[in-house]
């Protein structure tokens, strides 16, 4: 363990930058530890941008009038783009983006476990926009103070157009819950299916989480996986029930004293399933994505170091 003592000058001017909440940038002196966290986040969080395109992009060419389709294409590309931003505030540290995308085809890096359940009827669209996009904010907007500069910055655009994403979702789902019954229980079907995999997004719970403590010392993370779950799920139930959704948690109670819910237990068996690769669509959004980049596929990358 480092020592006031034995830690090198660079360390200490290092720790002494983050304590004054400066920005590392990269080309500054950073420990490598806290680089390869870095890397680690960044890759997988660019990965889950691109592999999360897959389960909407399936809606494209049935979206229900073609207001919805050009929003939802709309929205699809702006996913790809967050992937970009990502990449490049990655590579900034010295990987680049075709080593990241081998790392993912070969299963060293994970993308995020929401994106192996399925989009079966539009609803889902819906509470993928409402849900999915609404716990990728709550978590996005804190990382807009990461101490990274340029992770930092590719937030502050993602948490922009997150927020419109959230909205076209919410906005689905008031529609379908203003239409006709069978289209109130799609909804609520969705809702059943998407809740729980929404709050696996923040990851485990604080006291199992195997980075949470180092990465909050580096102030990589701003706020730990519990607190900006419990942010989601207050922000969340309210909009729930106000348009006539039930939240699915025989559980959930509201603490008067708090003004917070309470929820259920996460089944983490199902989330340790989901990122070792035993979930509904892993295998369909890997090999998919193997077809269309892998070395394989004919697709040519850039590397860095030819440019
Ligand atoms: N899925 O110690 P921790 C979006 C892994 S973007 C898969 O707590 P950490 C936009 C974790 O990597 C969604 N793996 O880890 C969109 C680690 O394994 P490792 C993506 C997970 O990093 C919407 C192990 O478990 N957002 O949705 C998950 O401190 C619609 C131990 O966990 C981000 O990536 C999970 N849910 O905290 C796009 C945000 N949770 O790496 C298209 C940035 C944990 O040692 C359509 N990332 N793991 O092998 C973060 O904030 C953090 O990385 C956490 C995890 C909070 C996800």
């Amino acid at each position: 363990m480092d020592t006031v003592e034995n830690m090198s000058p660079e360390l200490l001017a290092f720790e002494a930058r983050l304590a004054k909440d400066e920005v590392i940038e990269p080309k500054d002196w950073m420990p490598a530890d806290y680089a390869k966290t870095l890397l680690r986040q960044i890759s997988q969080h660019a990965h889950s941008e691109v592999i999360g395109m897959q389960p909407e992009g399936n809606w494209v060419l049935r979206a229900p009038t073609f207001r919805a389709k050009k929003i939802l294409l709309a929205k699809i590309q702006d996913e790809g783009g967050h992937g970009l931003y990502l990449y490049s505030a990655a590579e900034t540290l010295g990987m680049d983006r075709s080593q990241m995308i081998d790392q993912l085809h070969e299963g060293k890096a994970k993308y995020s476990s929401i994106f192996n359940y399925p989009a079966l009827n539009w609803a889902d669209i819906g509470a993928i926009g409402w849900l999915v996009d609404g716990a990728a904010i709550v978590n996005q907007v804190s990382l807009q103070r990461t101490s990274f500069g340029p992770y930092a910055r590719a937030m502050v655009r993602i948490c922009m157009e997150e927020s419109f994403h959230q909205r076209q979702g919410y906005e689905i789902m008031v529609r379908m819950m203003r239409g006709n019954e069978a289209q109130r229980q799609m909804a609520q079907d969705a809702m059943n299916r998407w809740w729980w995999p929404a709050l696996m997004m923040f990851g485990p719970h604080d006291k199992d989480s195997a980075h949470t403590q180092q990465s909050m010392k580096w102030k990589i993370k701003r706020q730990s996986n519990d607190v900006l779950r419990q942010r989601f799920v207050d922000k969340t139930i309210p909009q729930a029930h106000f348009i006539g959704l039930n939240v699915p948690d025989p559980d959930l109670k509201y603490d008067e004293e708090t003004k917070s819910y309470q929820i259920g237990e996460i089944n983490w068996d199902e989330f340790n399933q989901v990122i070792r690769g035993n979930g509904f669509c892993n295998h369909a959004r890997l090999s998919h994505h193997k077809k269309r980049i892998g070395k394989e596929s004919g697709y040519v990358r850039l590397q860095l170091h030819t440019l």
